[in-house]
């Protein structure tokens, strides 16, 4: 270990959401603690931005209720066990359950955190490869899984996801996303705010589009609001209108983009006038705003949350990338660009083509498609406890709290408890976590060192950065890849060594010698230059050696390697984003797909909605600057304040419902109901109520004592496992119908 000063100063990045604001670490050694956080005004890409989330940092490190040793219920009550007992355990329950019933009487759910921890993300695969069952699941589906379909068909790939280039923009249209309360998602733009405030300056539009007059639709141009679920319709009626009038324009891309005919031929019947009563927006505003998007020099459009989680998600997704190429704004500056992230495929490498991972299996029960080897997770309730010998017995989350964060948790709650094993890799005991057997709990974000593998790859500008870890792990403390590579080995029947060193091997084959980016150097010789570094930072050398800034194993060559990357602790900026297209597309066809027959047939699904009653009252959700999701409201610095977990009504539905301001509202759906504190404002729509997800921590067994004193109640007791998107199997969490009544 290394000696260190009594007072340091470390500069990184907050892993807490997707802006992945560069900090200033200031640490008090001989109290162990952290004296200051702040915003990192070197860092090329926050500027110095920080939110007040940040303090969580601090509160994660010294929170009583977080776990430091493994808890194993022993009847009926967890009791501290350590490390290897506890490791052993997970090994040989989990291979006993697929030597007994098969690999996929196991189900594994990964939560949002793993994509903020780089060898967790590094380490998943080869965990799950080691567990062998195809009934994986995760919070993609419930979050970004329809724009990962709609980019497979339409780019070739997954995360091949254009992001707005949000500082040369002159026209931000935004659909279903805040970011002025989530600091922005699948678009890594810390300072969002500022950001919004110097397009305006330079004389640029802000359009929202939102059911809610959102924090981001606060400081608008315009506000459209909008039915929940409606989005794809209001997209299809703007191609409707670019073709009509003629403003269609792909710009630059000609010869790269396919099926406009027949898109043109597609968006006929959805005219602003034919969509109006299932959007509710007007086609006169409508018309008004495509044309002066269309007119617009530079122009992004940009859909999230409020265009994914919802009926026609994919749908909505895919039309959203329409939008920006029918208008030229594909590819170019001030439109929607691709990052290129430094541990990115090299730049001259070629893509892999081939099949859309799609629906090659389907769920039991329901018969769900599996999309790039996992299936929705509102199916995960009904594989555990519909009868049948194939059903789900065992469960492993890692950093999730599906018990809250998915679809019906009351129905996943029951279900967990009748599971044969669960192990929970986790830091605290909560709702989902109390149904463990074990629990293993693994280092806290400023514990371990980090690269924003994920979020690099969708930030607003190019940039890499290392994050050194701030304290030195306690002795007995693990990281997460650490167990995960623990429990594969040992499935494996090896060792955690020699698992990674299986894994790196793979990586460096596939990264050096004749055909790749590294041709210059064999994979013995590489090998032996990653050779002492821990696991995760290995692989990730090879990445930033081999990748479009690497310097390909040339100690002569001034391009990056990951001791270069740590020795710039700001971070290195890599520039604006630049044109990618049509290097980076990995169709069949080698082109931007417009009308790929994978949403087109999902069409006719939309069409019949335009018939649809749009009448009763729907919930949707929000999401508030100090809270994440479902685990950060055990945080004292952040959980004070006024309630935030009300329901918001516009004052003539409460009028017309009999609610009061200070009164509750009971809240009923298909599958369950809530009571929640009434919240009187003009910021909703008509016929339309707000609940924040992620609440409800009343739950016996947990162990979250601040968050219990103001438990909130939990809005995915009323959203329903049966309403997805059909084409995406992405669960709708937003334009629930439900019945509201004073309580
Ligand atoms: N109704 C409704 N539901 C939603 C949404 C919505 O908008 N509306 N949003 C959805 C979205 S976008 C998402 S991403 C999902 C999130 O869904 P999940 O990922 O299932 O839920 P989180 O609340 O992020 O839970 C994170 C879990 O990880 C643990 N954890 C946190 N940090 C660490 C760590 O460093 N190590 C380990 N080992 N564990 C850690 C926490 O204790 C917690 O149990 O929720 C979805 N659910
Ligand atoms: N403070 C905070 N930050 C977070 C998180 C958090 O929980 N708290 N979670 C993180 C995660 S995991 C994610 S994925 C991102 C999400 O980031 P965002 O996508 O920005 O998510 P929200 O803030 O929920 O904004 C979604 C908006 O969609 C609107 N909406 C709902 N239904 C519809 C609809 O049908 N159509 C349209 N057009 N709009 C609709 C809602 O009113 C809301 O304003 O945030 C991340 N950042
Ligand atoms: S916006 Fe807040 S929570 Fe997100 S990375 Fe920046 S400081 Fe952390
Ligand atoms: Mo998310």
């Amino acid at each position: 270990m290394t000696q260190r000063a009594t007072a340091e100063t470390i500069h990184r990045t907050c892993p807490l959401c997707e802006a992945h604001c560069g900090i200033t670490v200031h640490v008090d050694r001989d109290a162990n603690r952290v004296a200051a956080l702040k915003g990192d005004p070197a860092d090329a890409v926050s500027g110095g931005y920080v939110c007040p989330k940040v303090v969580g940092l601090r509160g994660l490190e010294e929170d009583p209720d977080r776990l430091v040793k493994p808890l194993l219920r022993r009847d009926g009550e967890f009791v501290e066990i350590e490390w290897e007992e506890a490791l052993e355990l997970a090994a040989s329950k989990l291979s006993e359950i697929r030597d007994t019933h098969g690999a996929n009487a196991i189900a594994t759910y990964l939560g949002n955190p793993n994509a903020h921890d780089y060898a967790a993300g590094l380490t998943l695969p080869l965990f799950q490869r080691a567990l062998g069952t195809r009934w994986r699941f995760s919070a993609t589906s419930v979050d970004q899984l329809p724009k990962m379909v709609s980019s497979c068909v339409v780019f070739g790939a997954p995360f091949a996801v254009p992001v707005p280039d949000i500082d040369h923009t002159d026209f931000f249209l935004v659909l279903g996303a805040n970011p002025l309360a989530s600091n922005g998602s699948l678009m890594t733009a810390p300072d969002m705010r500022g950001r919004l405030r110097r397009l305006r300056e330079r004389g640029g539009r802000l359009v929202v589009v939102d059911p809610r007059r959102s924090e981001t639709a606060e400081v608008a141009d315009q506000h459209l609001f909008i039915r929940p679920g409606a989005d794809a319709l209001f997209l299809f009626a703007f191609v409707h209108v670019l073709f009509e009038e003629g403003l269609v324009d792909v710009g630059a891309l000609a010869d790269s983009v396919r099926g406009l005919d027949e898109l043109e031929a597609l968006a006929k019947p959805f005219s602003p006038e034919a969509v109006a009563a299932a959007t509710g927006v007007e086609p006169g505003t409508l018309r008004e705003l495509v044309r002066s998007f269309a007119a617009a020099e530079r122009g992004a459009c940009y859909g999230r949350i409020g265009t994914c989680t919802q009926e026609f998600g994919a749908l909505s997704s895919w039309l959203v990338d329409v939008v920006n190429t029918l208008t030229g704004n594909l590819d170019a500056e001030g439109g929607v660009r691709f990052p290129r992230p430094a541990h990115g495929p090299g730049r001259d490498e070629p893509r892999r083509k081939g099949r859309v991972p799609y629906a090659r299996w389907r769920s039991r029960v329901r018969g769900l498609p599996e999309f790039a080897g996992e299936l929705p997770v509102a199916a995960l309730a009904e594989e555990i406890d519909t009868p049948g010998d194939e059903r789900i017995r065992a469960l492993v989350t890692v950093a999730g709290n599906p018990v809250l964060s998915t679809p019906n948790g009351e129905r996943l709650d029951r279900a967990l408890e009748s599971l044969d094993f669960v192990v929970c890799v986790d830091i605290y005991l909560n709702e989902t976590t109390r149904h463990a057997d074990l629990i293993l709990p693994t280092t806290p974000p400023l514990q371990r060192a980090n690269y924003d593998l994920a979020f690099h790859g969708f930030s607003v500008r190019d940039h890499a950065k290392w994050s050194p870890a701030v304290f030195d792990p306690p002795p007995e403390a693990r990281h997460l890849w650490q167990v995960l590579l623990e429990i594969a080995g040992r499935i494996n029947g090896t060792t955690a060594e020699a698992a990674a060193a299986l894994a790196l091997r793979n990586v460096i084959e596939s990264s050096v010698g004749p055909g790749s980016t590294c041709p210059g150097i064999d994979a013995d010789a590489a090998a032996e230059r990653v050779a002492g570094l821990p696991y995760p930072e290995a692989v990730l050398d090879v990445m930033l050696r081999a990748g479009p800034y690497g310097d390909h194993f040339d100690d002569d060559d001034p391009g990056l390697s990951l001791g270069k990357l740590q020795a710039a602790t700001h971070g290195v900026d890599l520039g604006p984003l630049k044109p990618r297209l049509p290097e980076m597309l990995a169709t069949e066809s080698g082109a931007v797909e417009l009308a790929p027959s994978l949403l087109v047939e999902d069409v006719p699904r939309l069409l019949a909605a335009l018939e649809r009653d749009a009448s009763g009252m729907v919930l949707i959700g929000r999401r508030h600057l100090r809270s994440n999701n479902s685990w950060m409201h055990n945080l004292p610095a952040l959980a004070k304040g006024p309630e935030r977990c009300t329901l918001m009504v516009h004052p003539g539905d409460a009028e017309r419902l009999g609610l009061s301001e200070s009164g509750q509202a009971k809240v009923r759906s298909r599958v369950g109901s809530v009571v929640a504190p009434v919240e009187i404002t003009d910021a909703l729509m008509p016929g339309v109520v707000s609940l924040p997800h992620g609440h409800g921590h009343s739950l016996e067994g947990a162990r979250l004592s601040v968050a219990a004193q103001r438990p909130g109640v939990n809005s995915n007791l009323l959203t329903d496992e049966l309403g997805i998107d059909a084409l995406s199997g992405n669960a709708i969490l937003n334009g629930i119908p439900v019945e509201i009544s004073p309580a």
